[in-house]
């Protein structure tokens, strides 16, 4: 008899810190011209099998209260904290403390910038990190939880 294989929407939640909603209207050089509103429905659209959640905020403490509740009910978490990535041992540790893995996402290539944007207190206790491909990062990344289903 063959075996059966209960498949589950994947549950994925994107974190964005802080100066993240200003994608698309700010420094398009460097962050693009999309909005990152209009690059989730294409995610959407892309992924209509995953179950995909989006949380903004510009507040350290909010960012950790969305990793404390994702980070026990979603099966991955997409997280660019923003600068919060260079600073905040509370974020670490918010993410060290949870069961669902996470993957530090950056959209500009951070070890091209300035050298205080070239260490992540973050990146350790990531699964792994996507950096300098862009909104792209994003979908690679839910690639990657797709990927882990299966393998
Ligand atoms: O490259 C990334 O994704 C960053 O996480 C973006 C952060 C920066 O502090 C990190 O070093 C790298 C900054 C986000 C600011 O986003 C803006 C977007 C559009 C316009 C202005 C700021």
């Amino acid at each position: 008899m063959g075996k059966l294989v209960y498949l589950n929407m994947l549950k994925i939640t994107i974190i964005n810190g802080p100066n993240l909603n200003l994608l698309g209207k700010r420094e398009p050089e460097i962050y693009g011209s999309l909005s990152f509103e209009k690059y989730l429905q294409q995610l959407r659209e892309r992924f209509p099998h995953i179950d995909l959640q989006y949380v903004q905020s510009n507040e350290e403490g909010k960012l950790i209260d969305a990793l404390h509740e994702a980070g026990f009910t979603r099966d991955g978490i997409l997280l660019n904290a923003g600068g919060y990535s260079h600073t905040s041992v509370a974020l670490r540790d918010a993410i060290a403390s949870i069961s669902a893995p996470v993957v530090e996402v950056h959209i500009s290539n951070i070890f091209a910038r300035e050298p205080f944007r070239h260490h992540s207190l973050i990146s350790a206790v990531c699964k792994g990190s996507i950096v300098g491909l862009g909104l792209e990062g994003y979908a690679l990344g839910i690639m990657y939880f797709i990927g882990q289903v299966s393998a």
